[in-house]
């Protein structure tokens, strides 16, 4: 797997930030505008479509540099001398060059409204043809005639109407028709005019021809992701359900394989793997396929596969994966009797992570399947700038509630939240125990130990949060200039570079911790001599022997174990405070959060894990 399909979005995200913070010195002014609404107001498909980008945004770096179909010819007649008139537009940095001045207004409107090039697609064939971006053992394989039947649910919100009928037409052409029990369509009371009676004529005709193929469901007011997926789930009557974003192109068989794999076994819970479809060009653009997982802070990100699967020098068999990014496909009685959906998620985000973890402890498995490849668009702008962040943290808590058992503060610790009164309702959670108790699940670490070996459990973590000396309390330890290896003290602003985690261990992590065993944090150094405070990577620091271990207690003096210096401020001549190391003067640290072994009574032990 390359360097790139490792990177989460939730980095993606940090970046905007740390940019801010790190490279310039300046405090981040949060975004007026990003204030948190209540989760109903805000229009949440928007925001899943932006998460959905910025994980595709990465992915694209694995794809395949060697595809180069251009399925889409752009049959515009060239006129000379056309003004553009939308030169910062993203729709126009390599389309639509030959437009007149009318079909560039048309285009940006269509554009602005839905984030795609919806001028492109209303003039191109619903049955395009798109390239088969499968691996070439795909088409050789043979699958069992009699396998179950598929209902196939999109959801959608607000979505163009020559988008969804491609969607359905893809799906109609590219599915045997003995097996395609249904297209469900759910729409999440979208306001757009074309999907109310243009959209039931479309499915008019095609049920004339096909009776009662195509289904809708169309909610009465905004229910969100998880109730949609839901009430799609009820209104199927398949024997496997696919549920997916309207957005979307089905490739050349792409059923057969899953249905194959759920004939086989129909506790296994799918993914196709997802090619994109550029936003301005409607290009399709291969995917590799990769596993689908997340970090603690439960944002979903591609991550490589168990080793066994490269063992097997096949990249068209299907691979385990900890979860799904959420397009999936079940067997629907089997998705029924796990609990489908938790409809207490209320924003994308975390959802598709909880699905994995319970379909995984409580007796089935999760695949992604590379033989089946759908091609999905990406959206280019982002309307709205919201904090995503704080839609996500209540879902996680709430996974972590319900699934995570001992290690449900991680998810604290990722979003650097109190351990206790973080005072986020994460709604009522009675019944989604009681269903864990029902199907005895296993316990998580049974998860983190078989299923997802690579999410670092952090076990030893004791502190977390913003390190602050007594002298000096409006100031916090800062990773300081990066690229460098300078922390700094630096006015507390309590994002990323400011984060500081206190280990069992006696290491002290900066700027920000990683989730993953492959990856590698920053660790306070005493160099031994100078007085200088280093960040070195941890892993190489141990493997050098360097002083990265440090004696600790909540409101005590932060002492190396070897040196026997401390970290403290000194005043310069300029009367402004330093960081440095030196003989230790009884200076005072805190943590912003600790537990309590932290806090040196000893009376309640963090749990041992
Ligand atoms: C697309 O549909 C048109 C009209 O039904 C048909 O003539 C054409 O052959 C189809 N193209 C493909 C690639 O199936
Ligand atoms: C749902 O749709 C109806 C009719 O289009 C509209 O009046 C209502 O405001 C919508 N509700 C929401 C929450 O969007
Ligand atoms: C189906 O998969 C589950 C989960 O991986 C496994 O426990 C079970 O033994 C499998 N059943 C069959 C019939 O292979
Ligand atoms: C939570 O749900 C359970 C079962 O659905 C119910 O018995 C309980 O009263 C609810 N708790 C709260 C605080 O609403
Ligand atoms: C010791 O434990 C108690 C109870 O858990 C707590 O209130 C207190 O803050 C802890 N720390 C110290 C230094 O007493
Ligand atoms: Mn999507």
């Amino acid at each position: 797997m390359r360097i790139g399909a490792r990177v989460s979005v939730l980095f993606i995200i940090g970046i905007i930030v740390y940019s801010v913070v790190n490279v310039s010195f300046i405090r981040p002014e949060r975004n007026n505008d990003s204030t948190l609404q209540k989760p109903e107001e805000i229009e949440l498909f928007q925001r899943l479509k932006r998460i959905e980008d910025e994980v595709h945004e990465i992915a694209i770096n694995i794809k395949n540099q060697n595809v180069k179909e251009a399925v889409v010819k752009q049959k515009i007649t060239k006129k000379t001398e056309v003004k553009k008139l939308y030169p910062k537009s993203a729709l126009f940095k390599t389309w639509g060059a030959e437009l007149t001045e009318e079909e560039q207004m048309e285009a940006e409107k269509l554009f602005q409204e839905f984030g795609y090039n919806v001028f492109l697609s209303n003039r191109l064939p619903l049955n395009r043809t798109i390239p088969d971006t499968r691996d070439p053992r795909c088409s050789l394989k043979i699958y069992p005639k009699d396998l179950p039947t598929i209902s196939v649910i999109l959801i959608y919100l607000n979505e163009a109407l020559s988008v969804i009928k491609r969607a359905v037409q893809s799906i109609i052409d590219k599915t045997p028709a003995h097996l395609l029990k249904e297209i469900v369509l759910v729409d999440d009371n979208s306001s757009n005019e074309d999907l109310k009676l243009p959209l039931d004529k479309y499915i008019d005709l095609i049920n004339k021809g096909k009776p009662g193929l195509i289904k809708k469901v169309r909610h009465k007011k905004q229910m969100g992701l998880a109730k949609a997926r839901m009430s799609g789930w009820e209104a199927a009557t398949g024997q496997v359900v696919a549920i997916l974003d309207a957005h979307i192109e089905v490739h050349k068989e792409w059923a057969e394989p899953l249905l194959a794999q759920i004939k086989a076994n129909r506790t296994t819970v799918l993914s196709p793997v997802f090619d994109k479809v550029l936003f301005d060009t409607l290009e399709v653009i291969k995917y590799n396929p990769a596993a689908h997982a997340f970090d603690w802070s439960l944002w979903c990100m591609y991550e490589r596969f168990r080793p066994e699967w490269y063992k097997l020098k096949d990249p068209s068999e299907p691979g385990k994966s900890p979860s799904v990014m959420g397009i999936l496909v079940a067997d629907r009685e089997f998705l029924g009797e796990i609990g489908v959906l938790d409809e207490g998620m209320t924003i994308y985000g975390g959802e598709n992570v909880e699905l994995g973890i319970r379909v995984w402890l409580c007796g089935g498995s999760v695949e992604v399947v590379p033989c089946s490849k759908i091609a999905h668009v990406e959206r280019a702008h982002k309307p709205y700038s919201p904090d995503l962040s704080k839609l996500m943290i209540r879902n996680a808590l709430r996974v972590a509630e319900i699934w995570m058992d001992e290690y449900k503060s991680n998810v604290n610790i990722a979003w650097n939240l109190p351990l206790k009164d973080h005072g986020i309702d994460i709604g009522n959670v009675t019944e989604r125990k009681q269903l864990r108790e029902k199907l005895k699940c296993k316990p998580f670490k049974w998860y983190l130990e078989n299923v997802y070996p690579l999410l670092d459990r952090w076990d030893d973590i004791l502190g977390y949060g913003v390190l602050k000396n007594d002298i000096l309390k409006t100031h916090c330890i800062d990773q300081g200039p990066v690229p460098g290896s300078v922390p700094v003290l630096f006015g507390c602003h309590y994002y990323g570079p400011q984060r500081c985690y206190y280990k069992r261990t006696g290491e002290i992590y900066v700027g920000s911790i990683k989730s993953h065993t492959y990856n590698s944090n920053r660790c306070l150094t005493d160099p031994g001599s100078g007085s200088t405070v280093t960040l070195y990577n941890c892993k190489y620091a141990k493997e050098k022997g360097f002083s990265i271990y440090w004696d600790f207690t909540q409101g005590k003096e932060i002492r190396n174990k070897k040196t026997n210096r401390c970290i403290e401020l000194a005043q310069g001549q300029d009367t402004y405070y330093y960081l440095v190391l030196q003989a230790c003067t009884g200076q005072e640290w805190t943590i912003q959060h600790a537990f309590e072994e932290l806090k040196g009574n000893f009376t309640e032990v963090k749990a041992t894990k």
